[in-house]
């Protein structure tokens, strides 16, 4: 049979649904403005430490040079939104926050057997005639832009892709291929004259619309930075562990969000607005026995706890200062030091409360 990109685009659409992928759509491999963007991002230098972007960036800005030939990239979304609480909701100040997308399994390992399924059957009804490669998030490609070029949604003010569907909680999966297919329109912007994501970042690392500083990421700093958080930023850190979603809890576009019943994603116990008492505590089996198979397993238990210090330091709550002093004393050097910055801030802040107290007496 005569290949025929339509008929197979179609097929594959209806395989990423039966695969539970909520979006599908396919980008023509192009070069479009954002890949120069990209390139302007790596010369300020706002990758921070993330070495390894500036090292691939004529791979991630050129997708020939990732596959031979390259003509499409299929892109997949996969909705995380459960429900629970937003991290712009008033919480007990004993808990931490962990990301949305971190409450259940390693989306890694979900998606990418998935996105597998789907390649292997592109091979399957081309018999065999097409070559790619998939990838979910680590990869060296630019998925929002593909993503955006698939039509999945556009590039927020935030930099988060938004689906004027189902917001903005869902992860993405690639295919790049020599496969020629049928391409999605970008959708428009939407996001109009709406600042609320940039207004409300606390480490103001949303610089101007569409630009983020990742060195100010509290995203960054909880989750790829694996040394000392610097101490300009740790008070406006609030009290985050692993991740942040408040420039995605107060986009608009989220308000409505359909739901995610993926059994994978659903919160693990303990996981939403997490005890800051009990990861103070953690020894290394408790660490790998909860966030077994959890995107929590990144940040190693050296991590999560020098976050669950800041976020301890910023919580203003007496209760949690005894276990903050205890780890002054701890082997590694990093965490006695955030646990003196801790005690530090949990004292000064409890002493002004009870002179305002006073005050008001
Ligand atoms: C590096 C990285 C990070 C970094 C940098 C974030 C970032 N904005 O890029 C850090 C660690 C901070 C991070 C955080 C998060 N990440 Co991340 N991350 C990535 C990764 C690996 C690469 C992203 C990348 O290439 N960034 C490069 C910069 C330059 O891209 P950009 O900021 O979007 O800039 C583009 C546009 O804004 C535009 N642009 C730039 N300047 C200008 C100026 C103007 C005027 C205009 C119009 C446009 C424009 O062009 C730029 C180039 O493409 C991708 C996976 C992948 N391989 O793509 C996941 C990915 C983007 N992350 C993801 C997630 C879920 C997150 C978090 C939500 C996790 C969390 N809750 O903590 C946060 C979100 C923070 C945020 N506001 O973006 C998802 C996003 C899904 C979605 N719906 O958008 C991805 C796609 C992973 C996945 N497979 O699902 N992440
Ligand atoms: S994830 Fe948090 S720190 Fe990062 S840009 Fe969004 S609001 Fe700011
Ligand atoms: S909060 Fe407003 S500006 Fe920011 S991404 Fe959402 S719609 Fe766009």
């Amino acid at each position: 049979m005569a290949y025929d990109p339509a008929l197979i685009t179609q097929k594959l659409q209806e395989k990423a649904r039966a695969l539970g992928f909520e979006l599908f759509g396919v980008a023509a491999v192009q070069d479009v403005p954002e890949l120069l963007r990209y390139r302007e991002w790596i010369g300020a230098g706002y990758e921070a430490e993330m070495h390894y972007m500036a090292r691939n960036a004529e791979k991630r800005t050129d997708p020939a040079l990732v596959v031979n030939g390259a003509q499409s990239v299929i892109v997949c979304g996969k909705n995380y939104h459960t429900r629970a609480p937003l991290s712009t909701e008033p919480a007990p100040a004993s808990a931490g926050w962990i990301s949305r997308y971190a409450w259940g399994d390693d989306y890694h390992d979900v998606l990418k057997q998935r996105i597998r399924a789907l390649y292997e059957y592109l091979v399957e009804i081309t018999d065999g005639a097409v070559q790619g490669r998939y990838y979910v998030d680590t990869g060296p490609v630019l998925e929002k832009v593909w993503a955006q070029y698939a039509g999945l949604g556009w590039i927020g003010k935030n930099t988060c892709l938004i689906n004027q569907h189902i917001g903005s909680y869902f992860f993405l999966a690639v295919i790049i291929t020599d496969a020629k297919l049928t391409y999605s329109t970008p959708p428009p912007d939407r996001c109009g004259t709406c600042t609320r994501c940039i207004d409300a970042c606390p480490t103001e690392a949303i610089i101007g619309p569409y630009v983020l500083d990742a060195a100010k990421c509290i995203s960054y700093l909880t989750i790829e930075l694996r040394d000392r958080i610097p101490e300009s930023l740790r008070g406006k850190m609030g009290r985050h562990v692993f991740g942040c979603d408040i420039c995605q809890d107060v986009c608009p576009w989220n308000r409505k969000a359909a739901v995610s019943l993926e059994p994978a994603f659903q919160p693990r116990p303990g996981n939403v607005n997490p005890d800051l008492g009990e990861l103070l505590r953690m020894e290394q089996a408790d660490f790998s026995e909860r966030f077994r198979k959890s995107p929590v397993k990144r940040s190693k238990l050296r991590g999560l706890l020098r976050n669950a210090l800041v976020a301890a330091g910023n919580s203003g709550h007496p209760g949690l200062l005894s276990q903050v002093e205890a780890l002054q004393h701890h082997p590694d050097e990093m965490i006695q030091e955030h646990a003196k910055w801790a005690v530090e801030k949990l004292t000064t802040s409890t002493k002004a409360k009870k002179e305002d107290a006073y005050v008001h007496d």
